[in-house]
């Protein structure tokens, strides 16, 4: 028999996310090396690993092991574990991780629960985004809403809402690029197209937390190419949870386009990155 996935069962999913997101969060900041270095390059030079994204990777992984050991695990910096549940955590250690090299404090854990094929077609039931260092932990569930957590010395809940702005012109807009100079060249020829358009542009350098900033309203819509699933499977339910909507090129985000925001401002998006540049 599949897994339960009624709103209960959900809400002890989305409590496994926070939690976990919370730990390996704590633990980037509290053991951050004085001198943090570069481990590891990935896709190109400017791709980064430091020892920490793989310790935060190593302590989800262990801990989703122990309570969830019939779940898979998908992870950006390698975790591969084929799962029996019907569940797959994807799982992304530190978002964000150039802003973590130069001790930006724009960085998260994001952990969300996925069912469907993680390499395929999935959809996340339960996530989490935890930004360790302003102690904001972005949380939803499928039906359960989207909130907002503040887990420093005023701890608070608040329930979260997309933008009501109507008005491209008007909109703040996140985006962000790659690691490819090639790629990089691309997105900036779609963003002299965008810029125009749009009330300005905002590049924080993390799409989890881009993603939780549409969900909070602090920003109008958001649009980023060659996302990976660990970089949006939490943000993205966090977002539909706050009322909007997460699309692509077609109606599925996908590595080619990610597009999250109020429907209204989503299209009008859609429609100027899908025009003909010429
Ligand atoms: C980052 C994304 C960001 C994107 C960066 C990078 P990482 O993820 O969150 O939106 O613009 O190029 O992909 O590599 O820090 O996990």
């Amino acid at each position: 028999m599949g897994e339960d996935l009624s709103l209960p069962a959900l809400g002890t999913l989305e409590t496994i996310c926070r939690e976990l997101a919370v730990q390996a969060g704590e633990l980037i900041v509290r053991e951050r090396p004085e001198h943090l270095a570069v481990a590891d390059t990935k896709s190109s030079a400017t791709d980064v690993v430091t020892i920490m994204d793989r310790r935060s990777e190593q302590l989800l992984q262990e801990q989703l092991r122990a309570r969830r050991p019939e779940d898979g695990i998908l992870g950006e910096e390698g975790a591969s574990v084929e799962g029996t549940s019907g569940i797959t955590w994807i799982v992304d250690p530190i978002d964000g991780t150039v802003n973590y090299l130069y001790d930006i404090p724009a960085y998260a854990v994001s952990v969300a629960a996925c069912v469907g094929d993680p390499r395929g077609e999935w959809e996340s039931v339960a996530g989490a985004v935890f930004n360790p260092v302003s102690g904001e932990l972005f949380h939803a569930r499928r039906g359960g809403g989207a909130f907002l957590r503040s887990t420093g010395a005023d701890p608070s809940v608040t329930a979260l809402f997309v933008s009501g702005e109507q008005d491209l012109g008007q909109a703040l807009t996140g985006t962000g690029f790659g690691y490819d100079a090639a790629k990089r060249a691309q997105q900036a020829q779609i963003l002299t197209r965008v810029l125009p358009q749009v009330r300005d542009i905002r590049r924080a350098g993390s799409a989890a937390l881009d993603l939780c900033a549409v969900a909070a309203g602090r920003l109008d819509v958001y649009y980023e190419s060659g996302l990976n699933a660990w970089d949006r499977a939490a943000g993205q339910l966090i977002v539909t949870e706050a009322g909007g909507v997460v699309r692509g090129a077609g109606a599925q985000p996908s590595r080619d386009l990610t597009l999250a925001g109020p429907a209204v401002l989503v299209e009008a998006l859609h429609d100027v990155l899908q025009s003909d540049p010429h």
